[in-house]
């Protein structure tokens, strides 16, 4: 089947350089998508956006070329609760990827089984309005409360501006909690003031609670652009991110968010968001957290080191 993309849709860079910053053996990207192929795998008919394609040949190679080890594969609404593209990048991973799905109530316990074995370890709720049409919270906490019989977590996805409404329903979630990309703070605010505090303040109540230290590009203001030549990109992002990093260290997560969905005014170099890692996690003990024990406890437990 073919599909028209969004129109000013950006692709994702074909040819990303080579980052000079080298992952610790047995890295985790642990926040990335496939779009269809959308022959094999059409796109969901409610869906908000229509992508470009970028299988799982293609994120595969992303994987290799970064000096990755894993990947977590992260479904993406444009599939809506149609997860065959994940899964098939999933059994095609010879067991380096790990999965998040999105679930419906009338997902049948033998379905979570199957998602089980092919890989999957979460489900996300997505409370982005530009992205989704909202599901109700009482179907949500009856998913919930399914799936931690299977030792799954959820993801979260919403804007810094939400959280005062949605921490009840957050507090009451029965697994782990993973929010993306820091729940999405203006980081043109400053980083010790009331918005991110309260971010901070929920991840310090909560021990339950992690965060994904990602999306720069998705967060800046300022941009991609270098600072005296170096490759110091999003730099606006670096305090934000550094403060999780460092308060929260057994709980951060860090992923490219390869291929980008959504993004207006620029592309990044998958290169470049791998050269932000240390400017993040400064210490050698802190990157290996962030990017192989954090992700192997949480997807690999039956791997990770004690
Ligand atoms: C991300 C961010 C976005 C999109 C999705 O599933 C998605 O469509 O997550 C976004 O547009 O901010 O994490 O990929």
């Amino acid at each position: 089947m073919e599909f028209q993309k969004t129109p000013g849709w950006l692709d994702w860079c074909a040819a990303p350089s080579k980052p000079q910053f080298k992952v610790p053996a047995g890295s985790v990207d642990a926040h990335c998508h496939v779009f269809g192929p959308g022959g094999p795998f059409p796109y969901a008919p409610e869906r908000k956006y229509t992508p470009c394609d970028a299988s799982k040949a293609q994120l595969y190679a992303l994987r290799d070329h970064l000096g990755f080890a894993r990947n977590v594969v992260v479904q993406a609404t444009c599939h809506g609760a149609d997860n065959r593209a994940m899964v098939d990048a999933l059994m095609h991973s010879g067991g380096k990827a790990r999965g998040v799905a999105t679930a419906r109530r009338s997902v049948t316990d033998r379905e979570l089984q199957e998602l089980h074995a092919s890989g999957v370890r979460g489900v996300r709720f997505n409370f982005v309005r530009r992205l989704v049409d909202f599901t109700p919270k009482d179907e949500l906490i009856e998913i919930a409360s399914r799936i931690a019989s299977l030792g799954w977590h959820v993801v979260v996805y919403f804007e810094a501006v939400d959280l005062p409404e949605l921490w009840d329903f957050f507090s009451a979630l029965p697994t782990t909690v993973v929010v993306d990309h820091m729940g999405r703070p203006d980081v043109s605010k400053p980083v010790d003031g009331p918005e991110f505090e309260l971010f901070i303040k929920f991840m310090r109540e909560y021990p339950n609670v992690w965060s994904k230290v990602s999306c720069p590009e998705r967060l800046s203001v300022t941009g991609p652009k270098a600072l005296n030549g170096e490759r110091a990109a999003y730099r606006d992002v670096v305090p934000f991110a550094k403060r999780i990093v460092e308060t929260f260290s057994d709980r951060a997560l860090w992923g490219t968010d390869w291929p980008h969905p959504n993004l207006k005014d620029h592309m990044p170099d998958d290169g470049l968001l791998v050269d932000f890692i240390p400017h993040i996690a400064t210490t050698a003990g802190l990157q290996r957290k962030l990017l192989v024990d954090n992700p192997m406890r949480l997807y690999w437990p039956e791997e990770a080191r004690a």
